[in-house]
């Protein structure tokens, strides 16, 4: 341990602390850019300075270690004055029509400036021409906001390991671009938004289709039918002022129907739908291995992710068979929505929008590619991030704290806890469990084992084996099988487990993997900021709304038994192959 003083506060701390970090610890705040727990330490927005006594020169607090006896003044004139200059500088490069911004508001040099009074300065465009990329369906990226901080660049190469974005020429040609300057659609971007939700300021945003929805809405010619992703009810609340980790699933359902959605329905139920069918698929793939000793692409992955497709797509096309042919629950919910329900409410599809809440920004591409129109038409139209609902509730002047609980519409709105845990990392691979646990042994899962530990929590790559005891008879060839399984969130672990695939050494049957740091409720569309600790606070309400259901295994959903029994007949059927699945591109 060592002893600093910081405003002439003495305070211990481990070595190699930063000052930053020292200053925290005794509820100092120093203002950073660039700085950003989930990276690593870049120092180049200079606002963190600090003076040091007897140092020639103002040290960046988040670059500097701490050092026994050091005294440190984090607001002496000295300081105050030269980040003053420095926000004055940054803002000179940056195209200040907050007003106009979509993060008004929520944009940290915006806060900054108003912070320190800077109510004057000049604007130097620095990039004249193509400032705005919208070529993406998913990102939005405006140069003439950028302040050259970088989170968006770690955040792509060492969370995501995808480097789609970079930092090209110097001084004040400095820019962040792509590989050859191409605009976001034509590089290996995967969607996954994780640029965006590290980003301080509005360079880096969702595609916004909020007045898309609004038109859908105020057309009386369309139905407009709205899915909620898992992580949305754990989400939505920090939009709307609540603090993070609230469930608020009965109040979003009411919200949606305020807002004028004519059907408010749940993407936790096609949820369930997925583990029915992928828990099937895993179980063909794993009697073709065993039983009949034929070459089947093991480990099976999950497919849920569409930032995840995306990268394999990219990065491991050699090994897409491995990739369950099952569409993501967003994806089984556009079909279903558009043949089977509106059938049944007796709407025309070509009247119907479907409109999906998700906390992904990939979604949005997802939902644009063109194997997505299972039903004849696009199967789901629009993709709002909780940003863009938290806007639409705003907007609409609803006061969240004063609404009452509301129900999901039916059929397709009713799920199980294992359907909620899909937003958290290792949640998939939990409700596949408890599934596969019944099919395989035709007995229940104890209560006190439906909580399976090892896939939860925060790890990069998590991993767990089962030992397969007690089969039906029709699965004896699986007696005394160590069903072994991985769980990978953020892609720089997806590369790791994916390396191990590509050498012949995974030992897994069966991997799930989810493109952002702890899942969904981590994804690149959630309320900014996300870290570690609003992550596991969210992934704790996810676990808390599961526990609280009343049923908490897929296959125990009455409405996905309704659902089998009426139109899909048979999992892995063929209206299932027809609607929920589908096949990937090299
Ligand atoms: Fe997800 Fe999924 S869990 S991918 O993380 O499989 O986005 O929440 O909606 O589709 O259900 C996201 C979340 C989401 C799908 C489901």
């Amino acid at each position: 341990m060592i002893s600093v003083t910081i405003d002439g506060t003495p305070v211990t701390v481990p070595e190699n602390t930063t000052i930053l970090d020292a200053a925290k610890l005794l509820g100092v705040h120093i203002p950073t850019l660039c700085h950003h727990e989930d990276l690593c330490v870049a120092g180049n927005c200079r606002v963190c300075m600090v003076e040091v006594k007897g140092s020639r020169t103002l040290q960046a607090s988040c670059a500097t270690p701490a050092s026994d006896g050091m005294e440190i003044y984090t607001n002496s004139r000295l300081v105050r004055t030269a980040r003053k200059h420095v926000i004055e500088l940054l803002l000179s490069e940056h195209r200040g029509d907050c007003l106009r911004c979509y993060r008004n508001g929520n944009c940290e040099l915006q806060a900054l400036a108003n912070e320190y009074r800077i109510d004057q300065g000049v604007f130097i465009d620095l990039h004249k021409e193509d400032q705005v990329d919208i070529s993406s369906p998913a990102i939005q990226k405006d140069d003439s906001k950028c302040i050259r901080c970088q989170r968006c660049v770690r955040a792509c190469t060492e969370l995501q390991s995808v480097s789609a974005l970079c930092v090209a020429h110097k001084g004040a040609d400095m820019r962040i671009t792509t590989f050859w300057d191409k605009a976001l659609a034509y590089v290996v971007c995967t969607n996954c938004g994780q640029c965006v939700t590290h980003c301080p300021t509005g360079a880096l945003t969702e595609r916004n289709y909020v007045e898309d929805v609004w038109d859908a809405i105020y057309d009386p010619t369309k139905h407009v039918v709205v899915q909620t992703a898992p992580a949305i009810r754990v989400s939505i609340g920090e939009e709307v002022g609540l603090e993070p980790g609230q469930r608020v699933t009965k109040r979003l359902v009411t919200a949606l129907r305020r807002l004028g959605f004519d059907s408010v329905l749940d993407t936790d139920f096609t949820a369930d739908l997925t583990i029915i069918e992928e828990g099937n698929e895993l179980l063909h793939r794993l009697t073709k291995a065993v039983r009949d000793k034929e070459d089947v692409a093991l480990p099976m992955i999950t497919s849920c992710s569409p930032g995840w497709i995306k990268y394999i797509e990219h990065e491991f096309s050699n090994h897409l068979d491995h990739l369950s042919t099952c569409k993501s629950p967003q994806q089984m919910f556009g079909p279903l929505a558009k043949t089977y329900y509106a059938e049944k409410i007796g709407v025309d599809p070509k009247d119907m929008v479907v409109v999906s809440i998700m906390p992904c920004t990939a979604k949005k591409f997802e939902a644009a590619r063109p194997e997505m129109m299972a039903s004849g038409l696009r199967d789901v139209d629009y993709v709002l991030t909780t940003r863009e609902l938290g806007l639409m509730i705003r907007q609409a002047g609803i006061d969240f704290t004063k609404l009452e609980e509301g129900d999901y519409d039916s059929i397709l709105g009713k799920s199980t806890g294992a359907g909620a845990i899909f937003g958290a990392t290792g949640g998939v691979m939990e409700a596949a469990l408890r599934t596969a646990y019944e099919l395989i042994t035709g007995r229940e899962i104890p209560f006190e084992n439906l909580n399976i530990k090892p896939v939860r929590g925060l790890s990069g790559v998590k991993e767990a084996t089962l030992k397969i005891e007690g089969t039906l008879e029709k699965y004896k060839f699986l007696e005394g099988v160590e069903l072994k399984v991985a769980i990978g969130h953020g892609l720089a672990n997806a590369r790791k487990i994916m390396k191990q695939l590509e050498s012949g050494e995974s030992p897994y049957h069966f991997i799930e993997i989810m493109a952002c740091p702890g899942g969904c409720i981590g994804g690149g569309g959630q309320p900014i900021p996300t870290t570690d600790e609003i992550r596991t606070k969210r992934a704790n309400a996810i676990y808390d709304e599961d526990e609280k259901m009343q049923y908490r295994k897929s296959h125990d959903n009455p409405e996905i038994i309704e659902i089998y029994e009426d139109f899909l007949k048979e999992p892995l059927g063929h209206k299932s192959h027809e609607l929920l699945h589908t096949s990937y591109v090299k």
